[in-house]
């Protein structure tokens, strides 16, 4: 009989672990499934070196609608970042980095358009921005 008994509380203490683990999981309705945007846009990150050498690197930049585009001064000496048209749909205000490590955001929202810029401190020193409708793969 004791035998018998030993082994109903272990069935009943199994089945009140069960009960807990269900009621203590299942909050969501919807699981673990995958969360996020899929397809975040670009894959790689958008940005321009302005170098010591008197460079935009890259100097020419396709980049697809709606990319935020990052200059960033890698140099000990200040640069600017000038549209040549800066009554261009979609075009930025000068900009002047003084200093190694500053940066510029500037997002392109206007698909189609290719903007030409150039550093006013340095002749030679020029870049392009060409933007192309989002997807340009396909
Ligand atoms: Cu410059």
């Amino acid at each position: 009989m004791k035998a018998s008994r030993f082994v109903r509380t272990g069935l009943a203490l199994a089945l009140a672990l069960g009960a807990a683990a269900c009621s203590g999981g299942g909050d969501s309705p919807y699981g673990d499934g995958p969360t996020g945007p899929k397809n975040p846009g670009t894959s790689s990150p958008s940005e321009i070196h302005l170098t010591s050498d008197r460079k935009f690197t890259p100097g020419t930049l396709a980049v697809a609608v709606g990319t935020r585009v990052r200059w960033i001064n890698d140099a000990n000496i200040s640069h600017t970042i000038t549209p040549e048209d800066p009554n261009q749909k979609g075009a930025w205000t000068k900009q002047t980095t003084s200093a190694s490590g500053t940066v510029f955001e500037h997002t392109f929202s206007e698909a189609g358009q290719t903007y030409s810029y150039r550093c006013d401190l340095h002749s030679g020193m020029t870049g392009t921005v060409q933007v192309s409708s989002s997807n340009p793969g396909y």
